[in-house]
Parts: structure tokens; sequence; C-alpha cells
């Protein structure tokens, strides 16, 4: 754990706070998922803030694009905290053989409820006999800012996808991604590499910038 100890709260309203000194203070940030993965890198990424997750559930993701979508889940929980940091990630993976699948559809591609083996097994099904993994993941952050200013920010990490799965760390699709510059995948590079060339941590990237000039 590079930054320090993370505590975490009961479920539902689950937390994670990294902290970095005993004479600090975090700021609440509300994280609009019910993904546990999310909000623990999102929480290594941000120190200073307490990532608290708020499960928008029972919307829909219906937005052709991972910034439409990303808007649909911040909306769907801003109200519910006055004057307080609220985000929303929606990401997903795009192979180029596949023309962008899975895409917005990441999560299900293989179904619902959202089953992670069966998605891995049906994208490496897909790609057999395909000579070109190349893939990129995305992510899209939106944000509202304690004025309730709106913004948005992307970021992509682009590699390939392994001929079988390998690695424990992680979450979703990282067994098969090998990002470029590496010859490993995500779930066998673990956090530390993950969270200094993925599509989250530059999404996160450019949300600090916006944070610093407000
Ligand atoms: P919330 O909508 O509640 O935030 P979710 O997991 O359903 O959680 P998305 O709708 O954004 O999130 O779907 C993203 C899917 O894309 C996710 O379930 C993974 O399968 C995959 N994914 C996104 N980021 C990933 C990452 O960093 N590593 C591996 N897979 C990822």
């Amino acid at each position: 754990m590079p930054h320090g100890s993370i505590f975490q709260a009961p479920d539902p309203s689950f937390s994670f706070f990294v902290h970095h000194s005993s004479f600090f203070m975090p700021m609440k940030l509300y994280l609009a998922t019910h993904n546990k993965h999310k909000v623990q890198e999102i929480a290594e990424m941000l120190p200073g803030f307490e990532v608290v997750a708020d499960d928008p559930a029972g919307i829909e993701e219906t937005a052709p694009d991972f910034v439409g979508n990303a808007q649909i889940k911040v909306e769907a929980i801003a109200m519910r905290h006055p004057g307080c940091w609220c985000m929303a990630d929606d990401s997903g993976l795009e192979v180029e053989a596949l023309g962008g699948a899975p895409g917005v559809r990441s999560a299900r591609y293989a179904g619902e409820p959202c089953d992670t083996e069966a998605n891995n097994a049906l994208l490496l099904h897909n790609l057999e006999g395909v000579e070109n993994r190349k893939a990129s993941f995305t992510c899209a952050i939106a944000l509202v800012a304690p004025d309730r200013t709106r913004h948005t920010a992307v970021g992509k990490c682009n590699g390939r996808i392994a001929l079988s799965a390998s690695g424990a760390k992680g979450f979703g699709y990282d067994p098969l991604f090998v990002p470029d510059g590496y010859g490993e995948t995500f779930a066998e590079l673990g956090e530390a590499v993950k969270n200094a060339v993925s599509h989250r941590a530059r999404a996160l990237a450019e949300v600090k910038r916006i944070m610093t000039g407000l």
C-alpha cells in the first residue's frame, strides 16, 4: 500500500481514506458506484479525500458513450450531497478487432447481472484465432464540485488482449489486458503500475487539474 493505511467502513456505504498525516482532516468525496475496486483505486490516487461510495442503484446507463453514462450516475447522487464533491466513473474496454466492443457494455458483455469470469471468457472466445489484439481502456469521470459546477475528464490506456487470463490483482478485464510498454497483464503488474498508467489514473490527473483550478 504505497500511500499508507486505508480504513474501510461497513457496507452498504463503504468508504476508503488514504491516510498521509495525523494532522489532516480529509474532505469527503462521494463516488456514484457499487464497485469497491473503483473506490479503492480512486482513493489511492486522490490522497486527501475520504472517498465514500453512494450506489446510484436503479438508474439505467442509457447514454451511448462513457461520458454520458458518468454524467447520468453523478447526477443521480449529487442532490443527496449538497456542498460536497460528487464524482462518477464510467469505464470500459474497447477491442479494435471487435469494432469497439464490449465498449459501454463492458460490465454486461456476457449478459446481466455482471459476471466477470463470463465476460472474460466471452472476450477470449470472440478473439480466438484473431491476430489483431489491440485494445484500449477508457475512463470517463463526471464531477460535481461543491459550488455545483459540472466537469468531465477522460483518460485512455492503450494495450492488447492476452491469449489467456493471468494474474489475480485488480478487477474486471485486468487479467486479460497488457498495457503498452509492458509484458504482463494489469492483474499481474498490480496497483503501483496500474495506478501510474491506467485510463483511471489519466482521467484523475485531469480531475486534479480541474480541482486545483476551481
Ligand atoms: P458502477 O457503474 O457502479 O461504477 P461498474 O463496474 O458497473 O460499476 P461500469 O458501468 O463503468 O462500472 O462498467 C465498467 C466495466 O468495465 C467493469 O465492470 C469492468 O468489467 C470494466 N472495467 C472498467 N475499468 C476497468 C479496469 O480498471 N480494469 C478492468 N476492468 C475494468
